[in-house]
């Protein structure tokens, strides 16, 4: 048997090309991944001949799912140091996302959820395509909307941040580009004559960039999502999740229902834990809120949490059925919140 890389690396003209390459896994990535992702941006940044960076999944159908959290929840709490150095090899990669000097061109092609937002979203250009299926899901399997989340949640259009992180909503075509999480939008067949044209083109900054990817966009019509902007911002400026829950109980509407059912089904302490998170991180710069995300997921994965029965539930058993612990926001202390935002001492991320 023969090991195919995860991730492949070519420089092609000025580019240099990232392709997250575990399609059966939905390109989920893993710390190895991350390393030699994080090893490829800094010799890009210092290589003159390269003038962007593209990244782009394997296969037809995901960009990248997230993070490998079946393999991380494998691990037990009392041995959580694979997935801590996890969480912190992906943050610094994170992280250099966001400080990267050149263009980086993200092509969501297919499923973008929780780790395959966290390598494109800092990126100064987000092409979406038909096949794009944008999410947070964290909630639902006792985690966080984690990778930056903190730090581009709070800055979405009014409170469409807290409604995805905490409802896990999945968004599509035109909704993606108005959450402003897309910046551009291509059908899939113009994809590789882009890459084509991109990698024979003079770049000298970002708006060379931007103009060759004019001349392959297309508009992706109306986004679905601002009929419901009001209801969402309204709801989801509420400062706690007992009161969001509230609030949608006492709205007379059919996407109120629907959301607070959503809500019922997500880890009780991840909503509280998630308020609390996109609240400080309106606050934090970038390298902060990283750090306050190693925080919480470092507590998350050290005690037998909500993390490991929601991966049994969605991505093990599938069974869809997780029994939450507390099982209700109510029982959730406002100390149980607090301990996922501890100093953790000499294990702080470094950034
Ligand atoms: C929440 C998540 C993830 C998820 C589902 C959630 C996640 C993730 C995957 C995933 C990974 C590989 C696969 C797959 C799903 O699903 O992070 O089918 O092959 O990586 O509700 O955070």
């Amino acid at each position: 048997m023969t090991l195919a890389a995860e991730v492949l690396f070519e420089e092609r003209g000025c580019l240099g090309i990232i392709t997250l390459n575990r399609p059966k896994a939905l390109n989920s990535l893993s710390t190895g991944m991350c390393v030699l992702m994080d090893e490829a941006l800094v010799k890009w940044a210092g290589d003159d001949a390269i003038r962007a960076v593209i990244i782009q999944g394997a296969g037809e159908k995901a960009f990248c799912a997230g993070g490998d959290v079946k393999t991380l929840a494998e691990n037990s709490p009392a041995d959580h140091h694979k997935a801590t150095e996890f969480f912190a090899t992906e943050y610094v990669m994170n992280s250099r996302i966001y400080h990267f000097p050149k263009p980086y061109i993200a092509l969501l092609d297919g499923i973008t959820m929780g780790g395959g937002v966290g390598v494109s979203v800092h990126g100064s250009h987000r092409i979406i395509t038909e096949r794009c299926l944008f999410a947070m899901p964290e909630s639902a399997i006792g985690l966080i909307p984690d990778v930056g989340g903190s730090y581009f949640m709070p800055r979405l259009p009014g409170n469409l941040g807290m409604y995805l992180g905490l409802t896990g909503a999945r968004l599509k075509g035109a909704d993606i580009l108005y959450a402003g999480i897309g910046t551009s939008y291509m059908t899939s067949d113009r994809i590789d004559a882009f890459v084509a044209s991109l990698a024979e083109a003079e770049i000298e900054d970002a708006t060379d960039v931007d103009r060759i990817i004019a001349d392959f966009a297309a508009d992706p019509g109306e986004a679905p999502l601002d009929e419901f902007r009001d209801l969402i911002d309204a709801a989801f400026d509420e400062q706690s999740i007992e009161d969001i829950m509230d609030h949608l109980d006492a709205i007379d509407h059919e996407w109120a229902g629907k959301t607070l059912s959503k809500l019922k089904k997500m880890s009780p302490i991840s909503m509280k834990v998630i308020v609390e998170q996109i609240l400080r991180g309106g606050e934090l710069e970038f390298n902060d809120a990283m750090k306050m995300e190693y925080r919480i997921v470092s507590h998350i994965v050290s005690y037998q949490s909500d993390f490991y029965e929601g991966v049994r539930a969605v991505l093990i058993d599938r069974d869809q059925n997780p029994t939450w612990n507390p099982a209700t926001v109510d029982e959730v202390s406002d100390d149980m919140v607090a301990a996922h935002f501890e100093i953790l001492d000499e294990k702080e991320l470094i950034l």
